[in-house]
């Protein structure tokens, strides 16, 4: 291990393991905003910046935090330049680009789709799941064919520069995968509160570059990749899927903040569990987000180099998220 691995204590994580370690405080049960604190947006990575902006001047248009979101992931999915999303994304090994998604809103309705192969927008199929559908997820041929069905378009999502560098790697004799942090920062996940002070979040990829054929990460899964409590808040997933499936990451974080956590305390409760439920944490970078529905906002993330965009009616911000471990 070429890493060199060292401890940044830091006064929210002391805080945190205290506050979980002792009594826990009442559930808030008011899904009530203060007003001033209405209408934000939080989102991964520092293409969340651009995503917010979005999001932002849909919300301020009484736009439901559902909708918002879905038009800012939208416009990352159909951005070509970014190589780990919809147009554009990284394929698998065999050079297909398969995408997953999936959409939550504040009354646990939900869509999602996985491996979703030539659909420029997922999060989009994944929302016509959650509407017209009495199911939560499609996968593969399923949700192509649903979303043909529903006038998506086929398309080849597999650029030349992707195609290019699908092709460098396949040459190689010895095979790495790509390591998941900000030079390769896949998934976009977004939060989102809408001026009727409600809460939804969603998420989209193209996954770990050069996955196995049939791979399907946390991005699409409900608890993983996200979840939403409208009487708590929600959590977001980025980084390796397979590490926050064994957690039920997104999950987690929501319970931690229903137990009185602020969202970095509970992100970083949520960091532990993945430190404990992997023994070898070389290049395994996670990171999550969460809100509370007080509109508070935080992060945190196994290694340095995890970022998050902030955006509300008056500010927007990249903010680097608090970490255990300093990235090489
Ligand atoms: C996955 N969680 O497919 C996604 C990838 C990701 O930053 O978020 N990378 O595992």
């Amino acid at each position: 291990m070429n890493r060199r691995f060292f401890v940044k204590t830091s006064a929210v994580s002391s805080a945190a393991l205290l506050i979980h370690g002792c009594a826990q405080k009442a559930t808030k049960t008011s899904n009530k905003l203060n007003k001033s604190k209405k209408i934000q947006a939080i989102s991964t990575w520092n293409f969340g910046v651009e995503a917010n902006k979005v999001a932002l001047n849909e919300l301020r248009n009484n736009s439901s935090a559902i909708n918002a979101i879905e038009k800012a992931l939208n416009t990352v999915e159909s951005d070509e330049n970014n190589t780990s999303v919809g147009l554009g994304g990284m394929p698998d090994e065999n050079g297909v680009v398969t995408l997953d998604a999936c959409i939550m809103d504040h009354e646990f309705n939900c869509g999602s789709v996985c491996f979703l192969q030539n659909i420029e927008n997922p999060i989009s199929v994944a929302k016509k799941v959650m509407k017209l559908t009495p199911h939560v997820m499609l996968s593969g041929s399923g949700a192509y064919d649903f979303a043909i069905e529903n006038g998506f378009k086929h398309k080849n999502l597999l650029t030349e520069s992707s195609k290019k560098l699908w092709l460098e790697w396949k040459s190689k004799k010895e095979k790495s995968y790509p390591e998941i942090n900000h030079e390769n920062h896949d998934t976009i996940a977004m939060i989102a509160i809408d001026g009727n002070g409600n809460i939804a979040a969603g998420c989209t990829t193209s996954g770990w570059a050069y996955k196995k054929h049939g791979r399907v990460g946390d991005s699409p899964l409900i608890g993983a990749g996200i979840y939403v409590d409208p009487d708590v808040g929600a959590a977001c997933a980025t980084g390796m899927g397979e590490a926050v499936i064994k957690i039920c990451g997104s999950h987690t974080v929501v319970e931690q903040m229903r137990n009185g956590l602020s969202p970095s305390e509970a992100c970083k409760v949520a960091i532990e569990r993945i430190k404990k439920s992997n023994k070898n944490l070389a290049g395994l970078q996670v990171g999550f987000i969460a809100m509370n529905i007080e509109g508070e906002h935080g992060a945190h993330s196994v290694y340095s180099g995890f970022e998050y965009a902030h955006e509300n009616k008056t500010n927007s911000n990249l903010i680097k998220s608090s970490y255990d471990f300093e990235w090489k």
